[in-house]
C-alpha cells in the first residue's frame, strides 16, 4: 500500500496486492473510478469534488448510512448519514489473476468523530467488500453488534458516467412506482411508464429494486444488479441544482447519472442484535 498526499491533505492510497496492514484507514472507503480494460470510466467524477475530512466525495461511490437524505427526522445532519465521511480501516487486499478485491471495516468507535455519528446511537459493525474486476461488485455488510435492535436506511450511491444524460435512459422500471422528491411538499408517489429518460432535475425514489441498464444511446449500456435493495434512486441535478453545489461544476452534469442500490425509506432494514444485512450490487458493461 503506497499513500501519497491527495488534495485537501486526504491520503491517497495505490493499494498494491500486498496485504494491506490494518491500519490504513480511508475517507468513506469511497470508490472514485472503475475503468473496466477496454472501456471509457463507467464511474463519474466530479473534477470539483472536495478531498478534505468532514466533507463528501462528489461522485463515485458514497456509502449511505444509517440514514438517507435527512433522514426520517427533517434536518437529520449530514445528509446521507455519517459513514461516507467516516474513517473506513482497509482490512484487506488481494490480486486474484486480474481481479483486485479491497475489504474495509468501519465500527461504531471508528465512526465515533465523524460528524453526526452522536445521533445514531447503536453499536455496529460494517463491512464493506470491492471487487474490481470485469465487472464492479459492492457489497456492505452491517451487523448489529449491540444488545438492542435498531432501524437503519442505506444506499450505495453510484454515479455512472454517460456520453450524455439528455439521451440516457435507465430501463427496468416500467411499470414501478417511485417517489417524485422534485415536487413541492410531500414527494408524491408516480407509476413509471417506459424507460426513464432525463429531460430537467431529477430525484426519483422507485420502490423497486429489480436490475436496471443505464443506456447510452451510440456507446454502451451499463448493467446494474442489485441484492437486497428494496429501492432504486435515479438522479441527476440538472442545470440549476448543478449550479448550486459548489463541488459540481456548472457543465459536468450532462456527464453523470446516479442509478443507487438502497433502502432508502425510514425503518428500511431493522436488524436484531448479533444480526446481520447485506446490500449487493454488481456493475457490468455490454
Ligand atoms: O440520491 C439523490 C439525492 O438524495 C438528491 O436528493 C441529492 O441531494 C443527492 O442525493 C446528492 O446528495 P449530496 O448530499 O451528496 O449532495
Amino acid at each position: 500500500v503506497t499513500m501519497t498526499d491527495g488534495e485537501g491533505g486526504l491520503p491517497v492510497v495505490r493499494v498494491s496486492t500486498a496485504v494491506a496492514s490494518g491500519e490504513v484507514y480511508l475517507h468513506g472507503a469511497h470508490v472514485t473510478s472503475w475503468q473496466p480494460a477496454g472501456a471509457e470510466p463507467v464511474i463519474w467524477l466530479s473534477a470539483e469534488s472536495e478531498f478534505r475530512p468532514g466533507a463528501p466525495i462528489r461522485g463515485g461511490v458514497p456509502i449511505c448510512f444509517p440514514w438517507f437524505g435527512a433522514g426520517r427526522t427533517p434536518s437529520l445532519a449530514p445528509a446521507h448519514g455519517f459513514a461516507r465521511i467516516a474513517p473506513w480501516r482497509l482490512t484487506g487486499a488481494s490480486d486474484d489473476d486480474g481481479t483486485v478485491t479491497l475489504t474495509f471495516a468501519l465500527t461504531h468507535d471508528d465512526a465515533s468523530g465523524a460528524p453526526g455519528a452522536d445521533r445514531w446511537p447503536f453499536r455496529f459493525t460494517a463491512g464493506y467488500t470491492v471487487t474490481f474486476g470485469a465487472e464492479l461488485t459492492l457489497a456492505l455488510t452491517v451487523r448489529n453488534a449491540g444488545d438492542e435492535a435498531f432501524s437503519f436506511e442505506e444506499a450505495l450511491h453510484t454515479y455512472l458516467a454517460v456520453a450524455d444524460a439528455r439521451t440516457a435512459t435507465v430501463d427496468g422500471l416500467d411499470g414501478a412506482r417511485y417517489l417524485d422528491k422534485t415536487s413541492s411538499g410531500e414527494p408524491r408517489q408516480v407509476l413509471q411508464s417506459g424507460p426513464v429518460t432525463f429531460t430537467s432535475e431529477t430525484d426519483r425514489v422507485y420502490l423497486q429494486g429489480a436490475p436496471t441498464t443505464l443506456l447510452d444511446p451510440g456507446s454502451r449500456a451499463i448493467t446494474i444488479t442489485p441484492e437486497n435493495g428494496a429501492d432504486t434512486v435515479v438522479w441527476n441535478p440538472w442545470v440549476a441544482k448543478a449550479a448550486a453545489m459548489a463541488d459540481f461544476g456548472d457543465d459536468e452534469w450532462p456527464a453523470m447519472v446516479c442509478v443507487e442500490t438502497a433502502n432508502a425509506l425510514g425503518d428500511a432494514v431493522t436488524l436484531g442484535p448479533g444480526e446481520s444485512h447485506t446490500l449487493r450490487v454488481t456493475y457490468a458493461v455490454r
